[in-house]
């Protein structure tokens, strides 16, 4: 069957502007996810980067399809999109010259709903950074500080929705404090300009490595490692309200060994900690769950039990449940391990070994709805990170693209648009866009303009779905198909001038129209069928929606 399409809009009632971008950007986050009991690795690990600075920490997020990934090297900092089994979707974009050649301690990333938050260092100054999808720069990059003249490093972001707080070392005093800026979604200064240079603590001695989580409450809570008391370290913490005040500095974790490296997250107004401690004679990892108040709840939760390091944690909660990522030299070199902690903060299956053999520390791990990426830098500095896929096992494919059609036809060019597919095990990674059964693309979006087509001639589409775990959409029904004749000569117009939408197109030589509406590209249902060139739709301009129509013809 060959089906020839258009779409119009009725611009008269462009109440709900439905756009390609729109499409996704309206995809429900995941909640409640809990993986499954025994997850792996997905895909081989694999090298980012050329020279990454040892011990810096990159950055992921999930923007809901696919991952964005933030890193420095010894002279750049870079922006990188990964598909959810880990393969790049891009080139890595440069967004920003650090003119350090000690690179970036770490760029921290974040997904606003519209673009990419990341924050970097310079030696001197901290910056935020607003890229787009494509890693192409919209906001800034802005300067955190008034104050370019002394160290500033070790940067880490936490958004409120309609801000962004960035929390940093800070060196002016003489010794190391942690300052605060905020920024709007903009990456311009919070406050019309005042918010920035807060100091969350001056503190006498050593304050560093801040980890920064919003509650929504109305707060930020920053934790940090703390060496005021001369003789131990430990895990302190403040609350920095949406306007620059900092309140309620208190010692969060004092063990009896040294407490290090906080990371705090989000949990639905409560929190969980991960650290570094060194109570049981040899750095092991613990976790806590604080309450509303970033007050402890429970007892500490030892979560290695080994006499090598156990060191550098990251901690990132599903919406079910926490995902803990860490850096063991037990095997005599530093790897990456991976353990999950429930909700109610116990230790669920054992500990996974990634990146074996590698030599990797201080891991960054993004969620997306049922798998992670892990990213992690080399020990030894001038070498590349690796990134691993993380994810469940089960023998699945997935679901196949449906409601597969085409629009904007013209003699050249075609746009393709399809439901995004929902992997009940997987996350999707991407979709095979296939023409007259090669591949033309792979694309994490459902929408695909294929172009430098030649008039006249039909052409086949098909439409694959691949998850994260390599696995590809098999024997779909024609759903995921549709045949494109490349024409210019069929054009719909819409004369809304009466309360009535009158349709008409151009002759394509036809025995019958079918006319469809809808109100998006996806979901069109038919109206009516005619073998003229004319169509009315009656009183469809009294309600106040957008609609689309196609006209195709099921005879060719
Ligand atoms: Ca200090
Ligand atoms: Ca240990």
């Amino acid at each position: 069957m060959t089906v020839l399409r258009t779409f119009v809009r009725l611009l008269a009632l462009l109440v709900l502007c439905v756009s390609a971008a729109g499409l996704w950007a309206s995809t429900p986050a995941p909640d409640a996810v809990v993986i499954c009991d025994y997850p792996q690795a997905l895909a081989s690990f694999q090298s980012f980067g050329s020279a990454i600075y040892a011990y810096s920490r990159a950055g992921v997020a999930w923007n809901g399809r696919e991952y964005g990934m933030a890193y420095a090297d010894q002279a750049n900092v870079y922006f990188r999109r990964y598909y959810a089994d880990g393969t790049p979707a891009a080139a890595a974009r440069t967004v920003a010259v650090s003119g350090w050649t000690g690179g970036s301690l770490c760029t921290p990333i974040l997904w606003t709903g519209t673009g990419y938050a990341i924050g970097y260092s310079t030696n001197y100054q901290v910056f935020l950074v607003v890229v787009d999808t494509n890693g192409n720069v919209v906001f800034g990059p802005t300067a955190a500080s008034t104050n370019s003249s002394t160290w500033k490093g070790s940067v880490s972001l936490a958004s409120s929705g309609t801000a962004i707080a960035a929390v940093w070392t800070d060196q002016r005093s003489g010794n190391y404090d942690i300052y605060a800026t905020h920024f709007n979604l903009d990456a311009t200064i919070g406050g019309s300009g005042a918010y920035h240079d807060i100091a969350v603590t001056t503190a006498t001695n050593t304050q560093q490595y801040a980890s920064v989580a919003w509650s929504p409450a109305g707060f930020y809570i920053v934790t940090w490692e703390d060496f005021r008391t001369g003789t131990k370290w430990e895990v302190y913490d403040a609350r920095l309200s949406t306007n620059g005040a900092v309140m309620n500095e208190t010692a969060l974790v004092s063990s009896t060994g040294g407490s290090y490296k906080p990371r705090i997250v989000a949990v639905s107004g409560t929190f969980g900690l991960a650290w570094q401690d060194s109570r049981d004679g040899n750095y092991e990892i613990y976790f806590a769950r604080l309450d509303s108040t970033a007050a402890k709840t429970g007892s500490d939760l030892r979560v290695t039990n080994n006499s090598s390091s156990s060191a550098v944690p990251d901690l990132v909660w599903t919406g079910g449940e926490y995902g803990l990522f860490w850096a063991d030299n037990t095997s005599g070199t530093w790897e990456i391990y991976f353990q999950r902690v429930s909700a109610a903060g116990a230790v669920l299956g054992s500990p996974l070994q990634l990146m074996a053999g590698t030599g990797v520390t201080w891991p960054a791990a993004g969620f997306a709805s049922h798998g992670y990426l892990v990213a992690a830098s080399n020990q030894n500095g001038s070498y590349p990170g690796f990134l691993q896929p993380l994810g469940c096992y089960y023998p699945s494919t997935p679901p196949c693209p449906e409601n597969a059609l085409a629009y904007n036809i013209s003699g050249t060019q075609a746009t393709l648009a399809w439901l995004p597919v929902v992997d009940p095990y997987f996350d999707v990674a991407y979709y095979q866009v296939y023409r007259n059964n090669s591949l033309v693309t792979t694309t994490s979006s459902n929408v695909y303009t294929d172009t430098g087509l030649a008039s006249g001639v039909t052409y086949g589409y098909s439409i694959r779905a691949v998850n994260a775990n390599g696995q590809v959409s098999t024997a779909c029904s024609t759903g995921s198909s549709v045949y494109v004749k490349a024409n210019a000569s069929l054009l719909l117009r819409v004369d809304k001038s009466t309360p009535d939408a009158a349709l008409t197109w151009s002759d394509a030589g036809m025995n019958t129209y079918k006319v469809y509406r809808g109100t998006s590209p996806q979901v069109m249902q038919e109206i009516g069928a005619t073998s003229g060139l004319l169509y009315e739709d009656p009183n469809v301009l009294t309600d106040a929606v957008l609609y689309f129509y196609t006209v195709d013809d099921p005879g060719q």
